[in-house]
């Protein structure tokens, strides 16, 4: 048994976990998927070891407990798995592919296989859409396996950034640790924060392209290659995301990283730019007059071309190169302007920190402030607060604020109702150092209900900030309908902030609204949502968004002062 196939078994374990496991016990989950990726980035053969070795190899393995080398070594002495087996049996392979439809639990996924007998994902989309299964399926039922379908569809092939980035650094890292490698880099969407990334790719200089290659389609990660050239190729990783490699000699790296950052649409707009002043682009260098003037850095290509060094998130030809040419480019922000997060849930409702927890781990951060916005009673399944529990919870804060230099916010995610008003009365809220006001039910309203609503949290004078705007999950559940206009003018009018969900399948509001509603005058939270002491690390995440939405320090309310906060001076 090879290593990529135990860390595709592994894997498979993970993936079945997490739909039955995964509130009961979600660091199993990782821990198969963080063996799996071991695994299948090792060099040694894990088979070779354990024979030479025995079981104490396995014990050795990083990230790999007691329970798991078990695993391993029945996978290696049998070929087969029983505790697989068994997990298949709750959960059949068959049904298990019905379980990546957005919105579709493992009873429901039997009841596709067993009852409506349908084969797989695309028979299933075909009788439904043919009128099948009203016997068997409630109308509603019908509708949304089919948005399901058709919302899976958009995404297939695609990961996120927090999947795609540990897979490009480990690349990227084995690439550059060659000996004839001078320097290596990642490129494509993923270096333009893209939320969601196609395939990865990988430039590189060298004087022995040709050995780098050789090596490069030999690493231990790689299931098959596609192309191997002699300065370029492509492989497919085990975890089935392709990736593309290029190199070139070290004076025109500069041009080779501007190329395939890309996008596309903002090199169309480059080249189309520099024929005003009769010169051609290409990944090589920039002809002028005949003569081809080679970069080794990208601020290199820009200025050549009268214009300023535009960063990787801006390239998205959405009115760069003109701000770049009249020196007008934000100076956008970074990680390290925030001073605080303003959503994070405690274990007062279901978040898994207790505010000790919390003001702990913030503190160590550096941050200035921390937000404690817990879920409001309308969220039954969410263990939402009452105004009692409020006043319960500020006794706590009190506490554990006497210890601790971080200024804690009382805070709450309050619901919007269907009809706009909020779950938590006016008279709790004014009393609140911070309020986040969400939808949380009720998503397919028409646009101009739906925008009503929204509009009267806005217009609540206790309300400070609106929690993920557009409702959107990537991959499983679109934007709900909004007018935006009306939205970032009354955000503007009564300073209210819009939020930037760091979290990775929210990324919510979209850097393309974020862009516009700047113009409008709109300032910007970027928060976490936390609910895991893990998750205060993703805000980087949120800054992404905001980058690529033109933001800059002064746009986004937790970069300021703890008073410029709570006076709402911004
Ligand atoms: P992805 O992979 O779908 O997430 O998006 P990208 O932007 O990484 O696109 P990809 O991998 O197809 O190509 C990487 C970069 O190479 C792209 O951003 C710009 C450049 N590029 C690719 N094809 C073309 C092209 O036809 N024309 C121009 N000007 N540039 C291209
Ligand atoms: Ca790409
Ligand atoms: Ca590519
Ligand atoms: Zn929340």
């Amino acid at each position: 048994m090879t290593n990529k196939e135990i860390a595709h078994t592994l894997n498979q374990i993970a993936k079945i976990l997490e739909i039955t496991d995964v509130l009961k016990n979600r660091f199993r989950v990782i821990a198969y998927q963080r063996a799996a990726e071991n695994i299948g980035n090792m060099t040694e053969d894990l088979s070779t070891l354990y024979h030479e070795k025995g079981r104490e190899a396995l014990d050795d393995l990083p990230g790999v407990g007691e329970s798991i080398a078990q695993k391993i070594e029945e996978l290696l002495n049998t070929k087969k798995l029983k505790y697989l087996q068994e997990l298949k049996k709750e959960i059949p392979v068959a049904e298990a592919n019905f379980l990546d439809i957005p919105g579709v639990g493992p009873k429901m996924a039997v009841k596709i296989a067993k009852v409506f007998k349908a084969k797989d994902i695309d028979d299933l989309k075909k009788r439904l859409e043919a009128g099948d299964g009203q016997d068997i399926f409630q109308d509603k039922t019908r509708r949304n396996l089919l948005r399901g379908i058709e919302v899976m569809a958009k995404l297939t092939g695609r990961l996120l950034t927090t999947e795609a980035l540990p897979i490009a650094e480990e690349v990227t890292k084995r690439v550059r640790n060659m000996k004839e490698t001078i320097q290596a880099d990642f490129v494509g969407s993923l270096r333009r924060s893209k939320e969601t990334i196609g395939d990865l790719d990988i430039v590189a200089t060298s004087k022995e392209p040709k050995k780098i290659i050789d090596k490069f389609v030999r690493l231990p990660f790689v299931d098959h290659i596609i192309t191997q050239g002699q300065t370029k190729s492509t492989i497919i990783h085990w975890q089935g995301v392709q990736i593309d490699l290029e190199i070139v000699p070290e004076d025109e790296y500069g041009s080779l990283l501007q190329h395939f950052t890309g996008s596309k649409e903002h090199n169309v707009a480059l080249r189309t730019f520099a024929q005003t002043q009769n010169k051609s682009v290409s990944e090589h260098g920039i002809k002028s007059k005949n003569k081809l003037h080679k970069f080794k850095t990208e601020k290199g290509v820009y200025n050549f071309l009268g214009l300023d060094y535009i960063e990787p998130e801006l390239r998205e030809n959405r009115g760069e190169i003109e701000a770049a040419k009249n020196h007008t480019l934000p100076k956008l922000i970074t990680l390290s302007d925030i001073k605080g997060d303003l959503h994070v849930h405690s274990d007062w409702s279901d978040g898994l920190m207790s505010i000790e927890e919390i003001a702990t781990h913030t503190e160590k951060m550096g941050y200035e402030y921390v937000a404690i916005s817990d879920h409001t009673v309308g969220l039954g399944i969410a263990n939402g607060l009452d105004e009692q529990d409020l006043v319960d919870r500020q006794k706590e804060i009190d506490k554990v604020q006497k210890n601790h230099k971080i200024k804690l916010l009382s805070a709450v995610e309050v619901n919007i109702k269907a009809n706009g008003q909020l779950d938590i009365k006016d008279e709790m809220l004014s009393k609140l150092d911070l309020v986040v006001a969400s939808v949380h039910a009720s998503f397919h309203q028409e646009k101009e209900v739906m925008t009503a609503r929204i509009l009267s949290a806005i217009n609540n004078p206790n309300v400070d900030i609106i929690g993920h705007p557009s409702g959107r999950i990537i991959g499983q559940r679109e934007s709900y309908e909004v007018d935006w206009p009306q939205i970032f003018e009354a955000c503007a009018k009564t300073k209210t902030a819009l939020e930037i969900s760091a979290f990775p399948n929210r990324l919510d509001l979209m850097d393309y609204l974020v862009q516009t509603a700047k113009k409008a005058g709109v300032k910007f939270a970027i928060s976490t949502d936390a609910h895991h002491t893990n998750h205060f690390d993703l805000m980087r995440y949120g800054i992404a968004v905001a980058r690529r939405g033109w933001l800059e320090k002064d746009d986004v309310i937790n970069t300021g002062s703890l008073s410029d906060l709570i006076n709402k001076k911004y």
